[in-house]
């Protein structure tokens, strides 16, 4: 269907932008900091690109004032941000360093000075390295820590912060970090894969109980799920048995029992071999379903599927980087393919259809939930121009098409209260290192200066006045 002329959003939508501690902050072993699990795997030779790692990234402990003030002229509304687990709690465990919080107090009070809503993650992968030691997501212990280390945060930062989520794409915690092993800790073992889905399940269940005991009522708790559209390549009752699968292991292992208390039984069953499942325990999925204020959604390409006899080794068609391991447990049997269509610098297509559709399915499966973007975004392989500016129309195009998605879903009756611009700046991209840049901010990694792109100055109209600008502005 063609997108109206003018797209336009409700006032009080908020236009944020959305970063992560590991991939911004850099100062890894200053004030206090223990490496966290993204710490040892980017170190581990071969694990990134060009051995890349996070120990500067774009230096953001330092440089935070600068690119809070850069937010401000830019006229966002929102800053979506995750705090780094190990720079509060450096074992994970115990007390808080007060240096550690200090950041994020500093951090908090420079966007309320300038008008700009936080809003918390808690966690955005990176496992403080003493409790993967411990067992990591696969251990149920580590649920009990987040919750103390949710309880801590949630005590600092909740008389100034309204804004929270417990957990970033959950999925790429479990599946990519213990299934496929492309990202931290590495380890690729299916039972494990699970048995963590099953624990950050938990942690967010008790985090959201231990923030909402030590907050203000007024506050909000959220999570924020990749969750996937997955599309089959045909109706054949195969093909749609494999969309069941990878919906299940995609989505309905996380969204089954947040929202609705119980794990799909057709995920029990695709997983039999793999799993019993016993270390769900009594208690577990009512703790598990905590009320919530907010649902966050993730989205950058929709999946295609089907069923087949071949085993999916090798460079794999879901988007999820190279490894012999699939990250798919219980479903070895199902193929990826490529969505047809353009692509973004990380070969995913663009498809803002599967962003309406994924809102619509959201709205449908958790009515009353409101509903925000946490993230949504693209690559580009962005170079400035002998000016220095930096030109990149195809993420304007990108940008336009996905909000003005966006508002067709509002259109339609989902209640979508904001949008997180993926990413603010450009910045450390887990296994690819700096080769990916995602930012509506150009970093010269070198010398470390900003620069906003066209797509900033797109965006900050957009904030402004409420109506997506044109995407190529007249001449
Ligand atoms: O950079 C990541 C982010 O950390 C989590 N969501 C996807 C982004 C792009 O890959």
């Amino acid at each position: 269907m063609p997108e109206p002329l003018t797209v336009t959003f409700p006032p009080a939508f908020l236009w944020g932008a959305a970063t992560s501690a590991y991939q911004i902050e850099g100062a890894v072993r200053q004030d206090g900091r223990t490496p966290s699990i993204w710490d040892t795997f980017s170190h581990t030779p071969g694990k990134t690109a060009g051995g890349e790692t996070g120990d500067i990234a774009v230096d953001h402990y330092h440089r935070y004032r600068d690119d809070v003030a850069l937010m401000a002229d830019l006229g966002l509304s929102a800053y979506r941000f995750s705090i780094s687990w190990s720079r509060v709690q450096p074992t994970g465990r115990g007390p808080a360093v007060q240096v550690g919080l200090d950041f994020y107090r500093r951090l908090v009070d420079e966007l309320l000075a300038k008008g700009i809503k936080p809003a918390i993650t808690l966690y955005h992968w990176d496992l403080p390295q003493e409790l993967e030691d411990a067992g990591g997501w696969p251990e149920r212990d580590t649920a009990y820590r987040f919750a103390e280390y949710a309880q801590i945060v949630g005590e600092a930062l909740g008389d100034r912060v309204e804004q929270w989520i417990t957990l970033n794409e959950p999925w790429c915690s479990a599946f990519l970090g213990y299934g496929s092993g492309v990202h931290a800790p590495g380890r690729t073992d299916p039972a494990a894969t699970l048995r963590a889905a099953h624990h950050l399940n938990l942690a967010h269940g008790l985090g959201t109980s231990a923030l909402r005991a030590v907050m203000p009522a007024r506050n909000q708790v959220a999570i924020s799920l990749n969750s996937s559209v997955v599309r089959p390549v045909s109706q054949d009752p195969a093909d749609l048995m494999a969309v069941q699968k990878i919906d299940d292991l995609a989505n309905g292992v996380f969204h089954g029992p947040i929202l609705h208390g119980s794990y799909p039984p057709s995920l029990f069953a695709a997983t039999a071999s793999v799993t019993d499942w016993s270390y769900v325990q009594d208690g577990d999925l009512a703790a598990i379903r905590q009320p919530l204020d907010a649902l966050g959604l993730n989205y950058y390409t929709p999946a295609l599927v089907s069923a087949t006899a071949e085993a999916t080794a090798g460079p794999r068609a879901d988007g999820h980087g190279a490894s012999d391991h699939s990250p798919w447990p219980g479903a070895e049997d199902v193929t990826f393919h490529q969505t047809p269509g353009e692509r973004t610098e990380m070969g995913w297509t663009i498809d803002p259809t599967g962003l309406h559709e994924l809102i619509m399915r959201y709205a449908a499966e958790a009515p009353g939930l409101p509903l925000y973007i946490t993230e949504n975004g693209a690559a580009y392989d962005d170079k400035p121009d002998p000016d220095g500016n930096v030109h990149d129309p195809e993420r304007i195009a990108y940008l336009h098409s996905h909000l003005a998605a966006v508002r067709r879903a509002i259109t339609d009756g989902a209640d979508v209260r904001g949008y997180y611009l993926w990413s603010l700046m450009d910045n450390f991209e887990w296994a690819y290192g700096y080769e990916k840049r995602f930012g509506a901010v150009y970093v010269d990694y070198t010398t470390l200066a900003r620069t906003p792109k066209s797509s900033a100055r797109w965006y900050a109209e957009a904030a402004r006045t409420g109506t997506l600008p044109p995407v190529r502005p007249a001449a």
